[in-house]
């Protein structure tokens, strides 16, 4: 063989060892991840239905222009709504930087879409946060899970503003549905004083409401206010009556 083609052949070997981390399809820098937080659920017990809230939660270390997640639900579920949450698209709208929004939901075959696009190209700032929620509807105690698919040719990807196109990481959400107890009202799972100053917090100090006003209405009036807070600690610490699954929302 030619020196020449020795070159060639040596010029080869050295392009083929180069690792590929900057290819047009790789994830810049650490890899970005979509999750979801914490399940806030509601169930007053079979036969009857009840809610589950789930936020997505998005880490990208670089600006995205772009952003698709495609889900898939299978369990005793049924999305009813999801939307993109106060928060870091949001952001982006303060900086003058428009936001195109859309979340598609298809009940028949368990799918739910997120996408964003943002304009002009300065795009979504980097960080981690929740950007959006999906409320269930819960028939029953039992498995769901939550986690990342393909519908039809789209599947879930990110676009950075240098145009990297590439997948995100989804961690899947698996979660067991279980009754709800009445008065839980910081669904910790069970009741005890600390529910009794999370409705104190809520009601009187302008803390966070409960994820559920249903599991406050320990009295079944339809109205979460003090009398539920006297009736929670009167069955705390009096022996009174057990909380009630309530009706208020
Ligand atoms: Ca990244
Ligand atoms: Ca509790
Ligand atoms: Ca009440």
């Amino acid at each position: 063989m030619k020196t020449r083609n020795w070159i060639w052949v040596w010029i080869l070997i050295f392009l083929l060892s180069c690792p590929f981390e900057e290819s047009f399809s790789q994830d810049p820098g650490i890899p970005d991840t979509v999750r979801f937080g914490e399940w806030s659920t509601y169930l007053p017990g079979p036969p009857s239905q009840g809610k589950a809230i789930v936020p997505l939660i998005v880490f990208n270390d670089y600006p995205l222009c772009f952003l698709q997640i495609v889900l898939k639900y299978i369990g005793p579920i049924e999305c009813d709504t999801a939307y993109f949450a106060q928060g870091r698209p949001d952001v982006c709208y303060s900086k003058d930087v428009y936001v195109d929004t859309t979340v598609s939901v298809d009940g028949i075959d368990g799918l739910i879409v997120f996408s964003a696009i943002a304009l002009p190209r300065n795009g979504m700032p980097s960080g981690v946060g929740e950007i959006g929620r999906i409320h269930f509807h819960v028939q029953d105690t039992g498995s769901v899970e939550l986690d990342t698919t393909c519908w039809g040719p789209i599947c879930s990807s990110f676009m950075d503003t240098a145009a990297y196109t590439y997948v995100p990481k989804v961690v899947d959400s698996d979660h067991y549905i279980v009754p709800s107890v009445p008065g839980d009202v910081n669904q910790s799972g069970e009741v005890n004083s600390a529910d009794v100053v999370f409705l104190i917090d809520y009601l009187f100090k302008q803390g966070p409401p409960p994820d559920f006003l249903e599991l406050a209405d320990v009295n079944k009036d339809c109205i979460v206010n003090s009398a539920d807070v006297v009736y929670l600690m009167n069955y705390l610490f009096k022996g009174g009556p057990c909380p009630k699954p309530g009706c208020a929302s």
